[in-house]
């Protein structure tokens, strides 16, 4: 039977978009195998259209590249140099077209979902829904778990996980690096036998680890998050044949085409959607889709991000398949104070879907002013 449309959606015209970078900085640092976080500059774009409603999408792009090959200077090149003169002025039927129309750019993929997600945000808003119905999301509350830094020390690991059991968090991630694994992870079981547990290495063993590695199989974890390389599907389809544990990939996991290979090849049993990492919100919602087609859970990461970022990550997250506890916690958990109104807020370890047109929350444009360190205007 041919397929016919009901829906008709409203198109939006962009007749003006703003690109600014804002700086804050994270009330405690953050550490991960790879480095540690203080002060953020990052890019936030604002798509408006004729009638002067903005859409927002956040960059999780930071100064360097260690996550991934981009940072927010080259997400700021690739916004004002491509990005932005080829949407400025279109009529988009529908946010899908963003991603395809950006389909040659290769990679940059975070600069990508700036746009895609500020165009989501708008097209919701236009269209009077709430972003994660836009999406074809169902849920009203979302489970709420959370990362843990890198400590000092054990014992400041512990006190940290004891103070997120009590808030309600559903699931607590413990960063692992070389000589911060076992003798780390045996301790938080002996503490907190029962507890929904898991680690994420960001990509700091290599193959021959895979004895230390194994020994992780004894304390039952939830996943193992990216224990090899950024770029490595292979090495981990042949780490998941050795492991009881299930593999969880994040930084491997760039789009479609990597969650397909990384599931036929037995990469990983779970994966961590990041909508910047995968280009926007319409590439997360296919590998999604794939995902659950495959029956392979995923949950939604955090990077770090403000407000903006977080209500994306909300709204994705009310999708069936996001089915373990995801990283995004409350505004206050990072920052003194955030630049959306109200701040996120989670409660015994849920947080309320909101329920407004697009991201459902108002950005507040005195703590978008407050925090600019640079603006660039492009109008029609
Ligand atoms: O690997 O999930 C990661 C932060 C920056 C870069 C990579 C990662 C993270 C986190 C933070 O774990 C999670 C959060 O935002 O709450
Ligand atoms: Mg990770």
């Amino acid at each position: 039977m041919k397929e016919v449309k009901t829906m008709q959606w409203q198109p939006i015209k962009l007749t003006k978009i703003v690109l600014r970078k804002l700086k804050m900085s994270l009330r405690t640092p953050f550490t991960t195998s790879f480095g540690t976080e203080k002060d953020k500059t990052f890019c936030v774009l604002e798509v408006i259209n004729e009638n002067g409603e903005s859409g927002w999408g956040e960059s999780v792009a930071v100064d360097l590249p260690l996550y991934n090959e981009e940072t927010t200077i080259t997400n700021q090149h690739i916004l004002e140099d491509i990005i932005i003169p080829q949407i400025l002025g279109k009529e988009i039927q529908h946010p899908d077209e963003v991603g395809e129309m950006f389909k040659f750019i290769r990679r940059n993929r975070m600069a990508i979902a700036t746009a895609d997600n500020a165009v989501w945000d708008l097209f919701a808003k236009v269209n009077q829904k709430p972003l994660h119905a836009m999406l074809g999301g169902q849920k009203e509350t979302i489970e709420v778990g959370v990362s843990i830094g890198i400590q000092d020390s054990i014992k400041d690991l512990l006190i940290k996980i004891e103070e997120k059991l009590q808030e309600g968090r559903k699931k607590i991630k413990v960063k692992i690096s070389p000589g911060k694994d076992v003798n780390v992870i045996k301790e938080v079981r002996r503490v907190f036998p029962d507890i929904p547990l898991m680690a994420d290495a960001n990509s700091a063993y290599t193959l021959k680890d895979i004895n230390l590695l194994k020994q992780l199989d004894d304390f039952h974890l939830l996943m193992i998050e990216q224990p090899l390389d950024y770029d490595d599907i292979v090495d981990h389809s042949r780490l998941q044949k050795e492991l009881e544990t299930p593999i969880c990939l994040d930084e491997s996991i760039c789009s479609h085409r990597d969650a397909k290979k990384a599931i036929e090849l037995g990469s990983c049993k779970i994966i961590n959607i990041k909508i910047g990492r995968v280009g926007g919100l319409s590439e997360a919602k296919r590998i999604h889709d794939l995902c659950k087609d495959y029956n392979i859970p995923v949950w939604c990461g955090g990077m770090l991000e403000t407000g903006i970022g977080r209500a994306h990550n909300i709204a994705i997250s009310t999708l069936s398949q996001f089915q373990i506890p995801g990283d995004t916690g409350p505004s206050s958990q990072y920052w003194a104070e955030d630049i959306i109104s109200p701040e996120i807020e989670v409660k015994n370890g849920l947080l309320q879907v909101p329920q407004n047109p697009g991201i459902g929350y108002a950005v507040d444009m005195e703590k978008i002013d407050k925090y600019t360190v640079y603006k660039k205007e492009f109008s029609l």
